[in-house]
């Protein structure tokens, strides 16, 4: 098309591609040239690293820490929380191995210029809960971001990628990917012995609670799109617990965290009237989960279920009662800079609806669900463990490598591991950036090769769209609405409903079934069909069109795995109304899938939970 004939292919080729600059891939990047003094190392970010990614806004807390060096806790004890968390399910080696290397990653941050708070009494760093510490983060990732540029030989911003590149020789081993910039339009082929995906979960999969022109504010940034599972799934790497959403208890409107006010400051939240609910729901719980009500802290699960079954009740709204907390001027600091540093939006809630948290209550809600495999949720590609603690059938070769040759991840892309947070998908980057020049080393001599004709039919794939809109556009007189394309936001809406509607969104009260689940399969498989006919007007709706492909192919996934998994395990996330309670006896498992791109196939299977923690 004349505004972008003047395209050109730019070949870019390294020993390791780290795809996004979040978390995950500024650890990988860091710790990749550690360990691979000589290698180049280019690193592949859809925006700016500088403020990219979930953590762009910042962060009030680090909710992984273990505090080793004071004898706080030990590795193994965050194994059992996260597996109680999760109602019985992680990979205890995935969890244990960052749980032992996350201290270290908090210290380099304090080196690099965060500045962690600390307990006056004790000269240690002020905990928020048993976990989690508390910063002042406006700042993280810049901090994180410039450990990243100064290890990578190559930083590439602003360019969006799209398809990873398979080798020609060897069918089950990755080649690099390929992308666009969303700059100036140029087609970019990166080929590299090694990948790693750090490219974060999927927020606006499911219709927000914000919509119209709120719908930009959700809990996960509204730019996860989900290309950490979008990129990995069509390629056929095996996925695990996709099933897993998660659902937020946040402050109404601005997604305010809830954390701080609980643990820290000892808030508590009430009904409407004024009553602690909590435990008023001890026996319904007990009735549906078993054994797993007796768990303290009560997991975050099931404290949602408390939450919208008071809801469901009649005896909402809920509110986090603030005023009788913020006594003193340090307690009313830290309740402010706790939703300035991470979700400003909050604070603008309280100063636009007059709440001054001093004198009123706040409410609180549940979110939308989203997909991710870094918070109290553990959904994304099944990767090889370490070779020291993983059972043999959770290791195949390289520590965090997917089940496709040399293809790594880290952070929200790597599944079964829950309760990373920043400073786990930190580390775990750098276990994967490690294992990844391992891989790059032991290769010695045998690059991929990368087949010309697979490149020239993405080329044309990818920037299909512009045509569209180009041949299309005439066709409208008035308005948005064309009779032979899609808009991306068109398209974003339409799977917005489906997921919310028929996969356990918050009009359903996140309750599904198998009939449910199955429309909803047949309308994801129409919209598929319809994502040919996405229209882009400029370089930035074509980037939409490629974020919502690669949120289209994450919500197949999560509705397969959802109907698979005929239980409910995780109430108060998702409710399968034909499978209301948890059953240890058949679901004690990971569920897995994979699709096969010959054939067009998914494959669903168990995978064994083996504890090695007791
Ligand atoms: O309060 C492409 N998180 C919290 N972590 C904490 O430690 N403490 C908290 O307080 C946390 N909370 C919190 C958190 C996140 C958010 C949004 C809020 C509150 C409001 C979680 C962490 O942020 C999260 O665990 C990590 O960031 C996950 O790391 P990673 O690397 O998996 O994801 P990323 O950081 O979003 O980075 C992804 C990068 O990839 C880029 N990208 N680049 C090229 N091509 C593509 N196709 C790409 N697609 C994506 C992105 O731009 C990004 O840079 S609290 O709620 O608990
Ligand atoms: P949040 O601010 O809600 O993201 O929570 C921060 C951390 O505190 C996470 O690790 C949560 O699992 C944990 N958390 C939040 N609320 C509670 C609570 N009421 N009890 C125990 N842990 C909590």
């Amino acid at each position: 098309m004349a505004l972008f004939s003047s395209r050109k292919t730019k070949f870019v080729d390294s020993d390791i591609l780290v795809i996004g600059g979040g978390f995950g891939g500024c650890g990988a990047t860091y710790e990749s040239r550690y360990w691979g003094r000589n290698l180049k190392i280019v690193l592949v970010e859809k925006a700016n690293i500088e403020r990219s990614g979930a953590v762009a806004h910042g962060l009030s807390a680090i909710n992984c820490y273990m505090g080793m060096q004071w004898d706080e806790n030990r590795p193994e004890d965050h194994v059992r929380y996260a597996r109680d968390d999760l109602m019985g399910l992680v990979r205890e080696d995935l969890v244990f191995d960052i749980a032992r290397h996350v201290d270290a990653t908090v210290h380099k941050f304090e080196e690099w210029g965060l500045p962690i708070m600390t307990d006056p009494k004790t000269g240690r760093y002020l905990r928020e809960g048993r976990w989690q510490i508390m910063i002042h983060g406006e700042s993280y990732k810049p901090i994180i971001a410039e450990a990243a540029r100064k290890s990578a030989t190559e930083v590439y911003n602003r360019i969006m990628v799209t398809h990873l590149l398979m080798d020609k020789a060897r069918p089950n081993r990755v080649a690099g990917a390929v992308g666009f910039s969303v700059r100036d339009g140029n087609f970019y082929v990166f080929r590299a012995k090694a990948v790693i995906v750090g490219a974060g979960g999927a927020s606006h999969i499911y219709r927000p609670r914000s919509v119209g022109e709120g719908m930009g504010r959700t809990w996960y940034a509204p730019w996860s799109s989900a290309s950490a599972y979008g990129l990995l799934i069509p390629i056929g790497v095996k996925m695990t617990q996709m099933e897993n959403k998660i659902v937020l208890a946040r402050f109404k409107d601005g997604y305010g965290p809830v954390g701080a006010w609980f643990l820290l400051l000892k808030s508590h939240a009430t009904n409407a009237y004024g009553e602690k609910y909590e435990a008023s729901w001890f026996e319904e719980i007990k009735s549906l989960v078993g054994k797993y009500a007796d768990i303290t802290p009560m997991p975050t699960c099931l404290r949602n279920h408390a939450m919208l079954e008071e809801i469901k009740a009649g005896k909402g709204p809920i509110y986090m009662q603030t005023q009788h907390v913020l006594d003193t001027r340090e307690k009313e600091e830290i309740g402010w800079e706790d939703f300035l540093d991470m979700t400003i939006g909050q604070a603008v809630v309280w100063a636009s609806q007059n709440i001054d948290p001093k004198e009123k209550p706040s409410e609180l809600i549940t979110s939308e669900p989203y997909v991710m495999g870094s918070h109290a949720t553990c959904s994304g590609a099944w990767a090889s463990g370490p070779d020291d603690c993983a059972p043999k059938d959770y290791q195949w070769g390289y520590n965090r490598m997917t089940t496709v040759d040399g293809l790594f991840g880290a952070g929200d892309t790597i599944g079964g591991s829950a309760h990373k947070f920043s400073s786990g998908s930190f580390t775990e980057g750098r276990i994967a950036g490690k294992s990844a020049v391992k891989y790059v080393m032991d290769l010695a001599g045998d690059p991929p090769q990368v087949d010309e004709t697979q490149i020239k039919r993405l080329e044309e794939t990818i920037f299909k769209p512009l045509e569209n809109y180009e041949v299309g556009r005439n066709e409208i007189v008035a308005g948005t609405v064309s009779p032979s394309y899609l808009s991306p936001l068109q398209g974003l809406q339409r799977l917005e409903k489906i997921m919310d509607e028929y996969v356990g969104g918050i009009s359903t009260f996140y309750m599904t079934n198998e009939p449910m689940l199955n429309r909803g399969l047949e309308l994801l498989a129409m919209l598929k069909e319809d994502l040919d006919q996405l229209g882009a007007e400029d370089l930035h709706q074509l980037q939409r069109t490629w974020e919502l492909n690669h949120r289209v192919w994450t919500s197949e996934s999560v509705t397969r795995h959802t109907l698979f998994r005929q239980e409910t395990r995780w109430p108060g996330y998702y409710y399968r109304g034909d499978h209301p309670k948890l059953d240890d006896t058949e679901w004690h498992v990971f569920t897995a899938s994979q699709y096969d791109p010959k054939t067009d196939e998914w494959h669903m299977s168990k995978l064994p939970v083996h504890h090695i923690i007791d």
